[in-house]
């Protein structure tokens, strides 16, 4: 089966500080790489430093964060303002998705304030590979893509 390529190359997928859990990781990079993208899987439980220090190095097109444990809307609310305090950051696309909180599907509550804090976009568990399939598709031609949600994308 032909595959669609992607239009951003260079990815750096990471978990955030508090969670252990890694096949989400797994699943992401391989998602990526399928489609012909470059990936940099840094792994569970990554300091928000180590997470700024690998976007200034390889300078992806996309950094996608990926986190189950529940902490993610605590742990992401933190690691993006980080991010966008850093000017040489400011501009670099983010992104998080997985189970934000541990509402089930009322995770989606936290999108608002994650979107409004910094992330381009926020996708939430399963039913956000969908919207972040999408979401690739569309970086060819924006400098910074529309909010969507896992939900409603
Ligand atoms: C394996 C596992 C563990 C292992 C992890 C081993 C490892 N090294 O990976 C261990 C035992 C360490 C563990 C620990 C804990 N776990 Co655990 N774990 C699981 C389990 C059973 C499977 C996770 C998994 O591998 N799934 C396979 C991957 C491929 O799927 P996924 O993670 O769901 O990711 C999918 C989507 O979420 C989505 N997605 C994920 N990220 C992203 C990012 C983007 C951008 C997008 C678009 C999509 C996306 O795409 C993926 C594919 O569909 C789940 C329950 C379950 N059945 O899901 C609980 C689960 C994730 N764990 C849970 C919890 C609570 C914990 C602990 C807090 C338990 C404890 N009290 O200690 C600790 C946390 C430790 C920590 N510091 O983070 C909860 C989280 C609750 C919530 N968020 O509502 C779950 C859901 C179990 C439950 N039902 O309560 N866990």
């Amino acid at each position: 089966m032909s595959q669609v390529m992607l239009p951003a190359k260079r990815f750096v997928v990471s978990s955030v500080s508090s969670d252990a859990h890694m096949w989400n990781l797994v699943f992401l990079q391989l998602l990526l790489e399928e489609q012909g993208a470059e990936v940099t899987n840094l792994g569970a439980c990554v300091p928000d430093e180590l997470i700024v220090e690998e976007c200034r190095r390889t300078r992806p097109d996309v950094l996608v964060i990926s986190t189950v444990n529940g902490h993610g809307h605590l742990d992401g609310l933190r690691l993006i303002r980080r991010i966008r305090s850093e000017p040489d950051l400011a501009d670099l696309r983010v992104v998080i998705g997985g189970k934000l909180g541990v509402r089930g599907a009322e995770n989606i509550v936290y999108a608002e304030e994650l979107a409004l804090s910094g992330f381009d976009a926020v996708f939430e568990a399963d039913g956000g590979i969908d919207g972040f399939q999408e979401f690739l598709a569309t970086l060819e031609n924006a400098d910074r893509p529309a909010l969507t949600s896992g939900a409603a994308a």
